[in-house]
């Protein structure tokens, strides 16, 4: 049988592994941090993907097209593939099913597979016993040659013997877990947008599946497209959440998501699809804007760090146009030398490349070293554009024009730059005049609020705790840097100002093309943002935001950038006073205070800062010892990055539609 075939062959390479054989799953329950990452909110998800990733490698070998996420009201996640389902036979070896095997031994479900472009020993690929056993119960289904096997477990262990339990048309695999709390102390709870941003990548990067995701514990108002006007409405009847992923584009379909609402230079992305060396699949699209939007992937795996695929495209990018523009004498405009990034300013691609031994490095191990790599995404890239760009003559000037036009603007950036430099490495001595220092210098403990305008800069200033608080006033709305090259972005005084406080300089490319920042003279590990609680408070921390994210990355990376939450109500009675920050809040003070008699009960809608007195915004909003501080984290790079273009780019349609449906996060002020 070739079932047993594979199993020798399997068998094999299981001892030539035998030092991960022999470690068993207790090994992933005493170190399940080894495995996963870590046990937070991030390992709790990647439960989920590593299941998906099984499904996603059977749809690759051609037996799948259709996968089912559900959150169940429990937290426990079922997943369901429309796969060959996991073989169920005997082990010879093992002298137990291959199901148990798959489901016990580490690595097994990858060796299985000959065509994998697993990996072994990143993040991903340490297969679905991992999740056995980081769970208190796993159930297992599958559907094969006419039958429905089942076998449960609890923290890895098998509770009883495969057993068959019916009769089937259909193939595939339904796995069902409950993460176990005693190894996730932190939450148990499921992010229905953070598997989203996954789900949805990986549907992108893998054209062609249909992957779903059903929320049991919500229910939504269902929400139909009216055929005719397009416009979205409610029926009327309840149903749990829900979204369905799918391309049949893939990568070209994905940056037309990426870039929602950004006016592009050509109508359609640029595609490279090569197969020759190793599968490279890879979109890109040059747009009106200044930022370079790259997302590389290696197996499916965001690669953040970059590595030798992204070196070759940037190579094979560069390469290419500056050829194509000699050849065809359109650089005579050019006054400045032209840089690696002047090829890259407002280009939006992504790359997908398959490598059957990946190796990572790097910080966080997402970062690709197979040095053979490099040649043939640079090829690929070069004989793509090559082709388009004679094809498309009207659009490959446009490309140049805009390569020439960020030449000039960079050598213009410089001078600016090198001001903000010149400023900040005399720290101390050149702090701008607005900021209220704190007298602690010991980065740890010190914190910079950035407050919206000079009247609520005013109360924090007299509220603060002068000894580890510092205070720096900003004027009204900050720059839109999403909208303005980076000379401008230098010029305003305001954002020279955040420079200098925060004593640091200018993020610099390293040699991999990554944008680095010196944070070793950071001046405080916190970094506050303090605005009204309204619509155009929300917006002005947003504006602050997008500067973060796209000139200081590593200081959100760090997780040093904070959200202060003023409240939005003081409900008052006699001497008893309750600060509320939600509406819900406010009616329970108002239940509670107004017992017995509503005499004297007042309830106050604050609106900014500035009608809070000092000692008011002392206590609720800036005291570490009863503040709520929300620290701003990028889970999905993409999906933040997406969002900030579309919310501060210049096409307002989408921005509404995205205020509209994300409207019961935002508090709107009559
Ligand atoms: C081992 C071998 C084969 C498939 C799988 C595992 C498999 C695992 C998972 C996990 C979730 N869905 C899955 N689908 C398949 C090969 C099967 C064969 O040779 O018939």
């Amino acid at each position: 049988m070739l079932e047993n075939e594979e199993m020798k062959q399997a068998e094999e390479q299981y001892s030539a592994n035998s030092i991960q054989v022999l470690e068993g799953l207790e090994a992933v329950r005493k170190r399940p941090s080894m495995y996963i990452g870590d046990v937070g909110e991030r390992g709790l998800h990647h439960l989920v993907y590593e299941v998906v990733d099984n499904c996603i490698d059977e749809a690759m070998a051609g037996f799948c097209n259709d996968v089912q996420v559900t959150i169940l009201e429990d937290n426990s996640i079922r997943v369901r593939d429309n796969g060959r389902g996991i073989p169920t036979g005997m082990h010879e070896k093992e002298h137990r099913s291959a199901l148990e095997v798959v489901l016990t031994v580490l690595h097994a479900g990858g060796k299985f597979d000959k065509s994998s472009y697993k990996v072994s020993g990143g993040l991903h690929g340490v297969g679905v016993s991992c999740v056995n056993a980081l769970s208190d119960h796993l159930h297992a289904e599958v559907h094969r040659e006419g039958k429905v096997f089942e076998q449960d477990y609890s923290r890895g262990k098998p509770l009883g013997d495969v057993r068959v339990t019916g009769e089937t048309d259909d193939t595939g695999t339904i796995i069902t877990f409950h993460p176990d709390a005693t190894i996730f102390t932190q939450t148990i709870v499921y992010k229905y947008d953070t598997l989203a941003g996954r789900l949805r990548e990986l549907a992108y990067l893998n054209k062609g599946i249909r992957i779903s995701l059903t929320d049991q514990r919500e229910l939504v108002d269902e929400m139909v497209t009216d055929e005719a006007s397009g416009d979205r409405k409610a029926t009327g009847k309840l149903v749990f959440r829900h979204d369905e992923f799918f391309s049949e584009a893939g990568l070209s379909q994905f940056i037309e998501y990426l870039d929602a609402g950004v006016a592009h230079l050509t109508a359609e992305p640029i595609c490279v699809n090569s197969d020759k060396i190793i599968p490279i699949d890879i979109a890109l699209q040059y747009n009106t804007g200044y930022s370079e939007k790259i997302y590389s992937y290696v197996n499916n795996i965001h690669t953040i760090e970059g590595g030798t695929h992204l070196q070759g495209f940037k190579m094979g990018l560069s390469r290419t146009l500056k050829n194509y523009a000699e050849k065809n004498n359109l650089l005579s405009k050019l006054k400045a030398e032209l840089s690696p990034e002047d090829f890259r300013e407002g280009l939006t691609a992504v790359i997908s490349v398959k490598v059957a031994e990946p190796q990572f490095e790097g910080q966080t191990k997402t970062k690709l070293g197979n040095p053979e790599v490099t040649a043939a995404v640079s090829q690929a890239t070069g004989a793509a554009l090559d082709v388009y760009l004679e094809e498309n003559p009207k659009e490959a000037k446009l490309i140049i024009e805009k390569i020439v036009l960020a030449a000039t603007a960079r050598a213009a950036a410089r001078k600016a730059r090198e001001m903000v430099q010149r400023k900040t490495v005399m720290s101390g001595v050149g702090m701008p005049g607005k900021l209220a220092d704190c007298s602690e210098r010991d980065p740890e403990k010190c914190e910079l609020f950035l407050v919206e305008g000079d009247s609520a800069g005013g109360t924090a200033k007299q509220g603060r705790d002068r000894r580890i608080q510092a205070i720096l006033p900003l004027r009204g709305k900050i720059l839109n840097v999403e909208k303005a090259i980076e000379a401008r972005a230098f010029e305003s005084e305001e954002i020279r100002n955040i420079y200098t406080a925060l004593g640091v300089t200018v993020a610099q490319e390293d040699d991999t093309g990554e944008k680095r920042m010196d944070l070793s003279k950071l001046r405080y590990h916190k970094v506050i943002i303090m605005t009204d609680a309204d619509v155009d408070g929300s917006h002005i921390a947003c504006l602050i935001l997008t500067f973060f994210f796209r000139y200081m990355f590593d200081l959100i990376k760090n997780g040093y950038v904070y959200l202060a939450t003023p409240p939005l109500f003081l409900v008052k009675k006699g001497a008893e006073e309750v600060y509320c920050w939600t509406e819900g809040q406010r009616d329970e003070a108002i239940q509670r205070l107004g017992k017995g008699s509503e005499k004297g009960l007042t309830v106050q809608r604050y609106k900014g800062l500035g009608e809070m007195s000092d000692m008011q915004l002392w206590e609720t909003t800036m005291n570490p010892a009863r503040r709520l501080l929300r620290q701003i984290t990028i889970e999905n790079a993409a999906e933040a990055e997406r969002t900030f273009s579309m919310l501060m780019g210049d096409d307002v349609p989408p921005r509404r539609q995205f205020i509209e449906e994300n409207a019961h996060y935002a508090n709107i002020d009559a």
